[in-house]
């Protein structure tokens, strides 16, 4: 069991100064604050269903037109929304020029479960404000967003399988105004697959750009070796249970680092971690990091 003690604030600070090699694993949580409903406990829920049972391979194939009402409904929520503390204490510590509180030459990596794509805007709005030439060629390696991204669009067709990054709102004309019909037992209108988004190069019908159960979340390669010589694991606002995220803190701490976890309660594993640090974490995260 670990010795450290749990709530020290003091003691975090000393091993995130120590630390060369931080990771932070973040979920849901960390968008919290910038208004995007988790996926588990009360957020969970879109019009009349489990947001878990939208996000499957089995729901787009059965019903394309429900899901993506669901994912135009998150389009639409994430454009408006902006980033929160959180979002700006990790984008900080991704920036050696702009960051205090750790080794001047230590290595950070944000591996993020949220296909919102706020701590992209944290991390652009945080370089855009330091212009050190160095700091930006590095930033494609201190963002991993390991569940893809909402305003990614991907040919369903095996042989194209053309993805293009696509902020446009709505994405299509058919979707325009159903993100309202938020009433919960309210019928969805049953939209004609020839009118969903399609493929700008082959036009198949094309899905949103995430990962779903059962398909390979992304980055695995460059994941697998930063978690290996990773000496500190921040774990922020999610709930743990979806892996192979969930099993990227206890690995951190089977190689011997220290394990992190900022949570607004508790969540699972977190019994075995060094540090706990229960709250909102858009305020534990910016007192922690500093
Ligand atoms: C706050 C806060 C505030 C609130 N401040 N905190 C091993 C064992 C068992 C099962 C498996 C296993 N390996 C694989 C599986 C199967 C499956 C899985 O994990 N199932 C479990 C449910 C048991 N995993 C997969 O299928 C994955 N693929 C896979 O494993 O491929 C095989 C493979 C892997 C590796 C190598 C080779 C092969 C894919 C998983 C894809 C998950 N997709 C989703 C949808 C993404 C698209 C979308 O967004 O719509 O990802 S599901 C959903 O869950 C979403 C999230 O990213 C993910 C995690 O949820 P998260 O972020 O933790 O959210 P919540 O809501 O659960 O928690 C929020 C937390 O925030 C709570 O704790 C709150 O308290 C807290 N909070 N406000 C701080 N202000
Ligand atoms: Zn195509």
């Amino acid at each position: 069991m670990p010795s450290t003690p749990l709530h020290d604030m003091q003691a975090f600070q000393a091993a995130l100064k120590s630390s060369k090699h931080i990771i932070a694993i973040a979920g849901a949580g960390l968008s919290a604050a910038s208004g995007i409903p988790t996926f588990r406990g009360a957020g969970g829920m879109w019009r009349k269903y489990d947001a878990m049972s939208l996000a499957t391979p089995e729901a787009f194939s059965k019903n394309p037109s429900l899901v993506w009402q669901f994912y135009h409904y998150r389009r639409e929520t994430a454009l408006k929304a902006l980033p929160n503390a959180a979002h700006f204490s990790l984008a900080v510590l991704s920036l050696a020029s702009a960051r205090e509180n750790v080794a001047p030459d230590a290595t950070f990596t944000l591996i993020t479960q949220n296909v919102d794509g706020l701590s992209a805007r944290a991390l652009e709005q945080t370089l855009s404000a330091h212009t050190a030439q160095s700091d930006v060629q590095d930033e494609a390696l201190k963002l991993l967003e390991m569940h893809g991204r909402l305003f990614d669009v991907k040919c369903t067709s095996k042989s194209c399988g053309h993805t293009e990054f696509d902020t446009t709102s709505p994405i299509c004309a058919s979707l325009a105004g159903t993100e309202a019909l938020i009433a919960a037992g309210d019928a969805e209108p049953d939209i004609q697959v020839a009118e969903l988004p399609r493929c700008s190069k082959c036009n198949a019908l094309a899905r949103p750009g995430v990962v779903w159960f059962h398909e390979i979340p992304l980055h695995l390669r460059a994941i697998r070796s930063l978690v290996n010589r990773a000496d500190l694991c921040l774990v922020v606002g999610t709930s743990s249970t979806v892996y192979p995220a969930a099993g990227y803190a206890s690995q951190v701490q089977e190689n011997g680092g220290k394990v992190a976890v900022f949570n607004l309660e508790r969540s699972s594993g977190d019994e075995e971690a060094n540090f706990l640090f229960l709250g909102p974490c858009e305020e534990t995260l910016p007192k922690a990091l500093g």
